[in-house]
């Protein structure tokens, strides 16, 4: 019934809160599909899925450049970075599912607006000592509307950064010729959420893509958010 998955709902949002105020400050509830944050970078309305119109701000050093946020080393991922409205999570990412597979929610805002999402079930990610190796269990078709599974391509790939190659490409380092971002990298991308920020639909992959959201792949997005369900 519509109570017990208002109740479903409320159970995840308090046991979420709970969780998110104990690993980290960072962890952002979203109310609307009773989730929690991991990663951010919006400058758009989210809509019936995400909420009500927050306005991205991107910091002063990006208006001249816009493509600096993401672009961080490997210790700066490790950590974390960003503001509660565009941000990376950090090695909370395993506290949160490395013992709990999770699901994982993705929201992507093409520069028409319109939004495309997908979920996968099993979602984890492992230590410093595995370089924080996803893994995820499946997409789920049903609770998705892009046009294809991009995420999944890269399973069991470990964590790179610009400064650390852990990609299995051996005559690439993917995150230095993909836009600096840090990412699962393998040989190289179908997804690319930490790539360059452009301010407009421009085909290039070293862009914040997500193949399946756009009509060409390598369209750069408009805002794109990952999210984990902690109950
Ligand atoms: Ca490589």
């Amino acid at each position: 019934s519509s109570v017990g998955s208002e109740r479903a709902r409320l159970r995840r949002a308090m046991k979420c809160e709970w969780l998110g105020s104990l690993v980290c400050s960072a962890v952002t509830f979203v109310p609307e599909s009773g989730l929690c944050l991991l990663s951010a970078l919006w400058n758009a309305d989210f809509g019936a899925a995400g909420g009500s119109g927050q306005v991205f701000r991107r910091p002063a050093d990006d208006e001249i450049n816009g493509s600096v946020s993401f672009a961080r080393n490997w210790s700066e991922y490790e950590n974390g970075f960003g503001d509660s409205s565009d941000f990376w999570i950090g090695e909370k990412i395993h506290e949160l599912s490395g013992n709990h597979p999770r699901l994982l929610r993705i929201e992507a805002v093409a520069w028409s607006d319109a939004l495309f999402v997908c979920e996968y079930s099993g979602f984890t990610v492992g230590d410093a000592s595995a370089n924080y190796k996803m893994t995820l269990d499946s997409y789920l078709v049903g609770n998705s509307n892009m046009s294809e599974d991009s995420l999944t391509y890269h399973r069991g790939m470990q964590f790179s950064t610009f400064d650390r190659d852990n990609d299995v490409d051996s005559m690439r380092h993917c995150s230095a010729v993909y836009g600096y971002g840090g990412w699962w990298y393998k040989h190289c991308l179908k997804t690319n959420p930490n790539g360059i920020y452009r301010f407009s639909a421009i085909k290039d992959a070293s862009s914040m893509i997500w193949w399946g959201a756009t009509t060409d792949r390598a369209n750069a997005l408009k805002s794109i958010r990952l999210m984990l369900r902690l109950a």
